[in-house]
């Protein structure tokens, strides 16, 4: 039986989840729902009291929710031998804490963001410029700290590429590889491997009309 997941394919957090699944061999275990529809919103406000996506309901009426979560509960389906939560302790932590490091950098780029999704009259430079400035700072660790991340594929890597890739997506305008060659040459590697560039983000047709509706 497929697990439901609430899921649209502009969301960073659930892309975590599609990579560790895919990588795992385990694509087809997904039956997507978004929320951008008046039932989907219905549902992951039942199921998530966050209402927020991703949310993987594993059991009728038990939802788990948080991409952190259900990346974990995703690799747990699988051959443990092809974990990519390593098992030594001192690993793990270093994956864990890329993985909350890729996972901040991408709340900084969607709060830097809903800045400018408001009227120019409204926006918040500072506010901007201080969320942009937690981008910067994580760039600038990734490209000082790249042999970690090249050392292993772990659920760190996962995420500090989906950061990368979130920022192409939605800041063309940052030129990021400029100023960190070597996290530029790693990445450009990382996104070809197809689990990735299968899973690239796209415009979600649902959130348009969403938005287009709530203007009108
Ligand atoms: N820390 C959460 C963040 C999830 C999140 O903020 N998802 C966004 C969509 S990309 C959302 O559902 N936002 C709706 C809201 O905040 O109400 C995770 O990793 O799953």
């Amino acid at each position: 039986m497929k697990l439901k997941m609430y899921h649209d394919s502009n969301c960073p957090y659930s892309r975590k989840v599609l990579i560790i699944a895919a990588e795992h061999g385990l694509d087809d275990i997904f039956d997507f729902v978004s929320p951008f529809t008046p039932e989907g919103l219905e549902g992951i406000t039942r199921e998530n009291p966050l209402a927020k996506m991703p949310a993987l309901v594993i059991k009728p009426g038990f939802a788990i929710f948080d991409s952190r979560v259900i990346c974990r509960y995703v690799d747990t389906l699988a051959d443990q031998s092809n974990s990519f939560y390593p098992e030594e302790s001192s690993e793990l932590w270093q994956a864990l804490r890329y993985e909350a490091l890729g996972d901040g950098m991408v709340d900084a780029a969607i709060f830097a963001r809903q800045e400018l999704t408001r009227p120019a009259d409204k926006h918040m430079a500072e506010r901007m410029k201080k969320q942009l400035g937690k981008v910067d700072e994580g760039l600038a660790c990734l490209e000082r700290e790249i042999d970690m991340l090249e050392a292993s594929m772990t659920i760190g890597s996962i995420a500090t590429s989906n950061a990368l890739a979130y920022l192409d997506f939605r800041w063309p305008q940052i030129d990021w590889r400029d100023g960190h060659p070597r996290l530029a040459e790693w990445y450009a590697q990382i996104k070809v491997r197809p689990t990735f560039a299968e899973h690239d983000f796209v415009e979600s047709d649902l959130l348009v009309k969403k938005l287009a509706a709530a203007t009108q």
